[in-house]
């Protein structure tokens, strides 16, 4: 029996047309990679609805891994993200929701780190030629905040399983759009993400 390892992505937001991460996300779910099988879904740009999401999913999938997708238009390589903060701020939702300075956890430490092997993960994806760095801030909005409830689930529940975020740049199809932003294929967002699940096996 291969592990399972939740894979999401998010639906597009702000003047985001797509999010590569959620058609990612959506070509993998099923695959088998390594130890694991792929269980993907698409989380909502939604401050008050996108946590509860993803607790109810992990509740229901009960993973052995997880790995949370977010597109991060501007940057220049794939982000492993370090740390999530407790904070949520920054632009409106897909709601029209717009936090300032909130708090995601009352009771929660001010930071929680990824548990995903990130540095392992950065080595791979430049040893196969793809640019990579690791991130030291996922932002205030909607990446960190999953982030951030993801390892506080896991922190409160003693469950110790590889968690965490990784920001991917935009895709060609979004800098057409947009003009001034660095991209990626799709084909080479999707070979990233490939090799970074592949990390937890090996
Ligand atoms: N990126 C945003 C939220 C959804 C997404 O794909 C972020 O970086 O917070």
């Amino acid at each position: 029996m291969t592990k399972k390892l939740l894979l999401t992505g998010f639906e597009p937001f702000l003047d985001f047309s797509v999010n590569p991460t959620k058609k990612i996300a959506g070509e993998l779910n099923g695959a088998v990679m390594g130890d694991y099988t792929v269980i993907s879904h698409v989380l909502s740009v939604d401050f008050r609805k996108a946590g509860k999401q993803l607790l109810q999913l992990i509740e229901e999938t009960k993973p052995d891994a997880i790995i949370l997708l977010g597109l991060a238009g501007g940057r220049f390589k794939v982000n492993p993200e370090r740390i999530a903060i407790n904070v949520n701020d920054g632009p409106r939702d897909n709601q029209g929701y717009k936090p300032e300075n909130e708090v995601i956890q009352e009771d929660g430490a001010d930071g929680l780190f990824s548990t995903l092997p990130i540095s392992r993960m950065v080595e791979q994806l430049q040893a196969q030629g793809l640019p990579a760095e690791i991130s030291n801030t996922a932002g205030t909005y909607l990446c960190n905040h999953v982030m951030y409830q993801a390892l506080h689930y896991a922190k409160a529940n003693n469950r110790h399983l590889p968690a965490g975020f990784i920001h991917l740049p935009a895709s060609h199809e979004l800098a057409i759009e947009h003009g001034k932003i660095p991209s990626w294929s799709h084909d080479d967002l999707k070979r990233a993400v490939i090799i970074c699940i592949e990390t937890l096996s090996n």
